[in-house]
């Protein structure tokens, strides 16, 4: 072992996203482990019985099992960035109370019996005070990228995938915007490194894989 935190992560997970996004600014290396929802390992759901992913485990045994409680702590260990200098509370709650809702509802349509549709259009009447912000910098909480807009890209960027025609048609024009430079940006690339899921006896795999990807900018 190499004395690393332990991540257990998976790849699409918006939440994961967020908190792989914090520690690539911070600079800070774990030990990563993909997980498949469908399968959890037993080490994970032994440190987090609630059994979500993210969860990062630290060298001294402390768990920490939501998504922004990592990236706090990523980032107050350290912040080249100032990320912290960007954090809006309430617009980070609107967007993993009702617009996580909302893309729920509109993604899984399988899951939930009701009209996708509602629920599409109800995300974006929720991308509208980010569209508001957006038409006065170029990021939410000013010009620089913050916690802020790493914890909510992800999310808009699932929303976006669902049908990305449909999307562009909406007029939110400055979120698309923003969500492309996330896209394009050597950052969100880092974040969304594959790994193959993880088995007790394979070798510990760092992540950020490489140095230099570490601190960079969300847009590059
Ligand atoms: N509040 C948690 C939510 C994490 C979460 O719900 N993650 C999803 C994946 S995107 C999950 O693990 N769901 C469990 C499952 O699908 O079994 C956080 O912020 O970390």
């Amino acid at each position: 072992m190499s004395g690393l935190p332990i991540l257990y992560s998976f790849r699409r997970c918006p939440y994961a996203i967020r908190a792989r996004l914090a520690l690539l600014a911070s600079g800070t290396a774990c030990a990563i482990r993909e997980v498949r929802l469908s399968a959890k390992p037993a080490e994970m759901i032994a440190v987090s019985p609630k059994a979500t992913v993210p969860v990062l485990v630290l060298p001294d045994g402390r768990v920490l099992d939501q998504s922004l409680d990592i990236m706090r702590w990523a980032l107050g260990r350290s912040d080249p960035a100032g990320w912290l200098d960007r954090v809006d509370e309430a617009l980070i709650a609107a967007n993993d109370g009702p617009f996580k809702h909302h893309l729920d509802r509109a993604k899984y349509p399988d899951r939930f019996d009701e009209d996708p549709t509602i629920h599409r259009d109800a995300c974006v009447g929720l991308l509208r005070p980010l569209e508001d912000r957006l038409a006065r910098a170029s990021n939410l909480c000013g010009e620089l990228q913050g916690l802020t807009d790493a914890a909510i890209l992800p999310f808009v960027r699932q929303f976006a995938a669902i049908d990305r025609g449909w999307f562009d048609a909406q007029h939110v024009p400055r979120v698309r915007g923003w969500l492309d430079r996330f896209l394009v940006g050597p950052l969100f690339e880092a974040a969304l490194t594959r790994f193959a899921p993880w088995k007790p006896d394979d070798p510990e795999i760092r992540f950020p894989a490489e140095a230099d990807c570490v601190g960079v900018p969300i847009d590059g």
